[in-house]
């Protein structure tokens, strides 16, 4: 089996919002890594695996690069870098609308710099359902100047478009060895961490402004009940008195509708009942918590 089957690491990477989490979950099959149409909504190195016939391609979604100014913006931004760094093929996401951005130009001499020049670079042009055709063609040519891209593909990753050739391309292009999972495993990352993201999209999805980036979710206890149901605790921990409120919502109704949203997601995803309980807590240093930053699967040192 080892002689003909291929594996191997791909990471994603691009701007906050780029599409990098829709691209993965295309990929998967199935909703790995949570999606809102907000920034920097993806906190951690998150791994997805997709078979492409003999090949298994674990593809990395990682946080949108962008000018870190927080501790915890800096520890994003370095996972995103740690896994373009262990990847065999880096695919760079940019938004087909947006273009050559100052973001993206920072991106491509940050690649230079910090990249082995060995490293292989994709590029992916997505929301190509945003732009008309004939835009697309001159966006390829200017991105080609700008940086030696190895390929490059024009895709939605919402809509599907274009997503298959490109993982073909990738399953073709990775070197030949054993899987690193068994055939059916979708995702490496513990189920309490897929359950606290899932609790947190809903949040980012309802609350607004600066409050999702000041919040963070935990899931505390799990357990899997005789009747086959699951009971999950979760602390959604905000840094600050005043949005113990908002994240209740008048008379708990917006806390009431996350825990419906995510214990409805979560149902479907485990294919058993979940049985879902939130607790707001006021932790005003989580932001400069090393144990926070363990749960999110981030190094804390990286945010020095
Ligand atoms: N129109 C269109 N929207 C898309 C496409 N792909 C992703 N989106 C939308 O873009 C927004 C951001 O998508 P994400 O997958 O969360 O982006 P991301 O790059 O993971 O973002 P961060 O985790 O914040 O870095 C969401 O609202 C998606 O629905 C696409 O192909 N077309
Ligand atoms: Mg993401």
């Amino acid at each position: 089996m080892t002689e003909t089957t291929r594996a191997g690491f791909v990471a994603l990477i691009g701007e906050p919002n780029a599409g990098k989490s829709t691209l993965l979950n295309q990929m998967v099959g199935a909703k790995v890594s949570i999606v809102t149409h907000k920034v920097q909504t993806t906190r951690a190195r998150i791994r997805g695996i997709a078979m492409e016939g003999p090949a298994q391609i674990v593809f990395v979604d990682t946080p949108g690069l962008f000018r870190p100014r927080r501790r915890l913006d800096r520890a994003m931004v370095a996972a995103a870098w740690g896994g373009a760094a262990d990847a065999d093929i880096v695919v760079l996401l940019i938004e087909a609308h947006r273009g050559l951005t100052e973001g993206v130009k920072a991106i491509l001499e940050a690649l230079r710099e910090r990249l082995p020049s060995h490293t292989r670079v994709a590029l992916a042009i997505n929301k190509i359902d945003r732009v008309k055709a004939e835009e697309l063609l001159g966006l390829s040519k200017t991105m080609n100047e700008a940086y030696g891209f190895e390929k490059t593909f024009m895709i939605s990753a919402e809509k599907g478009y274009g997503v298959q050739d490109l993982k073909e391309w990738l399953a073709a292009e990775l070197p030949g060895g054993p899987w690193f999972y068994p055939e059916d495993q979708i995702a490496d990352l513990p189920m309490r961490m897929i359950a606290a993201e899932v609790t947190r999209e809903k949040l980012t999805l309802r609350l607004h402004e600066e409050l999702p980036y000041q919040l963070t979710v935990e899931t505390e206890r799990w357990e899997d009940r005789d009747d086959g149901s699951a009971r999950i605790d979760q602390i959604v921990y905000v840094a600050r008195d005043g949005h113990t409120g908002i994240v209740l919502g008048n008379r708990g109704e917006t806390i009431k509708a996350v825990g419906k949203a995510a214990r409805e997601e979560l149902t479907e995803f485990l294919g058993r009942p979940v049985h879902l309980f939130l607790t707001v807590k006021v932790r005003p240093n989580w932001l400069e918590e090393s144990e926070r930053y363990n749960e999110m699967g981030l190094d804390f040192r990286d945010g020095d």
